[in-house]
């Protein structure tokens, strides 16, 4: 249990972060958890990877790939206890592997849309976006990218040290700058925490501004979103939660007890409308989000099951 819940704790304080990344981290703790279990019953099994389950899924409340990592996971139907720990294992080992190989599909299916010359604009730091960047850049095409700072934690800095030491030439600019800089972008390139039933993407704060100004001066906005990144109790009417974080990631405590009367808001994600994507690239193809309910229909069941 020590294990799984240092890895809860490294998802809570954001050592582990980005929904991809997070959802490898659970799935492997989990398998790790369960190969501890091997002399209980079965139903004593089946509580501690529920209790397990639970602690990892209540870590961060909005990428959906956590929960869907779990789920898939933990599924075991043996009534034997070593048969369900190998269930468990092989559950993972499948997840981690298909999550790997998500991201070269989506860095090549989404490459196909860069063009030689373009200039993409991309926000906080996403594994599957920045597959696709990559992919275009290790094909030849001579592309930029404009990478936003992303307040209050400035993932942005991951990214340009990642597009850095890939070669590839990266402007940084601060979030506020998003629709002055729209001009001279050609494509923004987004990942995803969630995609919701009617194509909405739920991602980092501000990926809604860029979208709105991606869509007044007429520029495509792709996301790049793993299959398992798609929300299906969106289906029974369940909103995404958006995280609400401390206000300590954006102003000193000690500056704002000066103030009483502020208060600080910190919305961890924002909610973009399907209206405003062009094209969502997965591992099994690019789709429109009106297409989301077949995708969570095909490859995360229909959700009814898991509520
Ligand atoms: C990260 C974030 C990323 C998505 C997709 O937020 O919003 O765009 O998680 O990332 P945080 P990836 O830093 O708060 O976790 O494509 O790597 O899964």
């Amino acid at each position: 249990m020590d294990n799984l819940l240092t890895t809860a704790e490294k998802i809570r304080s954001m050592e582990i972060r980005g929904a991809g990344r997070i959802a490898v981290a659970a799935s492997a703790a989990l398998r790790d958890y369960a190969r501890t279990l091997g002399s209980l019953n079965i139903e004593e099994f089946s509580i501690k990877i529920e209790e397990a389950a639970k602690t990892l899924v209540d870590t961060r409340p909005t990428a959906v790939s956590l929960p869907n990592a779990v789920m898939l996971t933990k599924k075991h139907t043996s009534l034997n206890v070593g048969e369900a720990i190998d269930e468990i294992i092989g559950n993972s080992d499948t997840f981690i592997k298909n999550a790997t190989e998500a991201l070269g599909k989506i860095g090549r299916i989404g490459a196909e849309r860069i063009r030689d010359g373009d200039v993409i604009l991309t926000h906080c730091n996403s594994h599957a976006a920045l597959s696709i960047i990559k992919t275009a850049f290790d094909q030849g095409k001579k592309i930029s990218v404009i990478a936003t700072e992303s307040r209050p934690r400035r993932q942005g800095f991951i990214t340009i040290r990642e597009l850095s030491d890939h070669g590839i030439p990266t402007t940084l600019i601060v979030d506020s700058a998003v629709r002055l800089t729209m001009k001279e972008v050609d494509l923004v390139v987004v990942g995803a925490d969630s995609i919701s039933v009617n194509g909405a993407l739920i991602n980092k704060i501000g990926t809604s501004q860029l979208a709105l100004a991606a869509q007044e001066a007429r520029k495509n906005v792709i996301v790049a979103a793993e299959t398992y990144k798609f929300s299906p109790r969106t289906l029974l009417g369940e909103m995404v939660e958006i995280e609400d974080r401390s206000p300590d990631e954006v102003i000193d405590p000690q500056l704002l007890k000066e103030m009483p009367n502020v208060k600080v808001k910190n919305p961890g994600f924002d909610v973009t409308p399907a209206e405003y994507i062009d094209l969502i690239i997965t591992e099994v193809g690019a789709f429109p989000p009106a297409m989301a309910f077949a995708i969570i229909r095909d490859y995360l069941g229909i959700g009814l099951d898991h509520h």
